[in-house]
């Protein structure tokens, strides 16, 4: 539903736009027109706020973090009293939840629905951004925040001769707001990251046949789906400022405490018991970072958490070629995944698991997809084929700064940015959770980001209304980033962390990985020296 008429928008004059209206937008919003006054009014292309979880309503669809951190804290009254059914939280009831935030801190009359912001355009003369709507609308702020998704620009690969498919083909991440009925269909889902399993999981007992068409195996734990735990409820209530002071001091921000032990350094008895316990427990975060702590950095670690996933492969799916197929080959180092029953799905009659690496997706037919020479026929395609993560969404606006300085130019080797919030030569541009950001669970830290940017804005208008950042200062956060995510297995294992799972695109690090507690140190030792690497005036 994308608005390519006017929004009558013309000549608006903004103090601060916001781009997007997920997590980060809607907070951003509250705080720049409620806390600070200023005449802001923020931008969606989708038809209601939510962002990530407007658009990606597909079966299964749910957090797979903690629902206790996927919760704003500057309502702390909704903080404390918000009763989240599940531990993790349907699509629907996060969207009903930032629906609900959005609607008691009166934000939806300052928000543009159906209106994608296609180009902006810095001028020094005036101080002052250039917007032009897809629709051809064009308005000027003072300060643009792009709160744009870190996981929100759909990648969906094109397999020839589509047209002459007659059954349908689905995107996960834009899924029909109208429920399609695939009860008793030949359903095919290409892709099995998060998104895929999630859907392999709920479709598998609701449809009539599942082919789910496998290019990389990858570790998939339990997530342990369940209602919300009562006595971290009563944790939250008693005392919301503790609990969110904790969440935020962990390294991930996950809901829970990091291992400081090597998996190395206790007896095999003792490792199989950590393991078990956290796979009975469930989370996919928790099995990679609660458990030991070297997991993603120490290959020799790395294995025995993947040598217990294997033989957990081997004792629950019945025929082994299918185990072996599912077994993946390398580290387990890219976004942990969590599903419960994901193994035991593959032993059902009426799911079949193809391997479309050694035998490509050739290109569609008439019933079907022909894969490796053979007919598969099907009625509905779902592709789980993920996200350009990271990046994407801002290299779809043209952006222009200081100069002519072209955004897609700038960032054509990887991207470039200062803490995650900010891009030399692009004054009064600022970013939710943008490149360089840390590595963590995002909710709270979209927060806390666009707490420290907006308290820039408030102090450049106090003076002449310019944020701008140092070359070097951004430089220098690249290059400490890049080190420290040279040093995990991250890096090393192909996956949408490090870029690699978009043909094309450079492959590099985009995370701070110093955790959370480094991250809030180091910003605000930033901060303190008059918020070094930035020249507010
Ligand atoms: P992911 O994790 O990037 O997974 C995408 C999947 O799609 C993955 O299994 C890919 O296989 C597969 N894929 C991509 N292109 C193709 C083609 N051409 N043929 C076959 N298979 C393909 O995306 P998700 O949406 O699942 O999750 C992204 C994040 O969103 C997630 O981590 C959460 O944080 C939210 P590959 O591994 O590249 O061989």
């Amino acid at each position: 539903m994308n608005d390519t008429t006017s929004n009558g928008l013309d000549g608006l004059e903004l103090d601060v736009a916001i781009i997007g209206t997920g997590v980060g937008g809607l907070y951003a919003l509250h705080r720049a027109r409620n806390e600070m006054g200023l005449n802001a009014q923020a931008f969606d292309d989708a038809g209601g706020v939510g962002g990530t979880w407007y658009w990606n309503r597909y079966p299964g669809c749910r957090v797979d973090t903690e629902s206790t951190v996927y919760t704003y804290s500057f309502d702390m009254d909704m903080f404390q009293n918000w009763e989240w059914s599940e531990r993790y939280a349907k699509q629907s009831e996060v969207l009903n939840y930032l629906n609900a935030v959005a609607d008691k801190h009166d934000l939806k009359r300052s928000i543009n629905f159906n209106t994608r912001i296609a180009s902006m355009v810095w001028s020094d003369d005036e101080g002052r951004w250039t917007l032009t709507t897809k629709g051809g609308d064009t308005f000027k702020a003072k300060y643009v925040i792009e709160a744009v998704g870190l996981l929100s620009s759909s990648y969906a690969p094109q397999f020839p001769d589509q047209d002459k498919f007659k059954g349908e083909v689905l995107l996960a991440s834009k899924w029909p707001e109208e429920e399609p009925d695939l009860a008793g269909k030949r359903v095919g889902v290409v892709g099995t990251g998060s998104t895929g399993i999630q859907i392999i999981t709920a479709l598998a007992d609701k449809v009539g046949h599942l082919h789910v068409l496998q290019r990389t195996p990858q570790w998939v734990v339990p997530l342990g789906i369940g209602p919300f735990p009562l006595e971290t409820r009563e944790k939250i209530k008693k005392d919301p400022v503790g609990f969110r002071e904790w969440a935020l001091s962990t390294a991930a921000v996950f809901g829970f405490d990091e291992s400081t032990v090597s998996a190395l350094e206790v007896s095999e008895d003792e490792r199989n018991r950590v393991y078990e316990a956290a796979w009975q427990k469930g989370n996919g975060f928790a099995f990679m970072l609660e458990t030991f702590s070297d997991i993603p950095v120490t290959p020799e670690a790395n294995k025995t958490a993947t040598d217990f996933i294997k033989s957990k492969i081997d004792a629950i799916v019945k025929d082994p070629k299918v185990a072996a197929m599912l077994t993946p080959k390398d580290y387990y180092a890219k976004r942990p995944l969590a599903a419960d029953n994901y193994y035991d799905t593959f032993n059902r009659d009426n799911v079949t698991l193809h391997d479309v690496k050694a035998n490509p997706i050739e290109r569609f037919s008439e019933n079907g997809l022909i894969i490796g020479g053979e007919e598969v026929e099907l009625d509905v395609l779902i592709m789980a084929t993920g996200f350009d993560a990271m990046t994407g969404n801002y290299l779809k606006i043209e952006t222009i700064g200081r100069d002519g300085v072209r955004l897609q130019d700038e960032w054509n080797d990887g991207p470039h940015a200062y803490a995650g919030m900010s891009i030399a030569k692009f004054p009064n541009l600022l970013m939710v959770f943008g490149p360089f950001s840390p590595f963590t669970s995002q909710p709270l830290v979209h927060e806390w980001q666009v707490q420290f940017l907006t308290e820039m804005i408030e102090k450049a208008q106090e003076g002449n209304g310019l944020i701008e950042t140092s070359l070097d200062a951004q430089e220098d956060w690249v290059r400490v980033c890049q080190e420290g995510m040279a040093g995990t297995l991250f890096q090393v294992t192909d996956s949408w962390i490090n870029g690699a799972n978009i043909p094309g695109k450079p492959r590099t690090s985009m995370w701070f990985m110093g955790g959370m507690g480094g991250y809030m140190q180091e910003m605000n030792a930033i901060k303190s020296d008059d918020y070094r690497g930035f020249e507010i005036n």
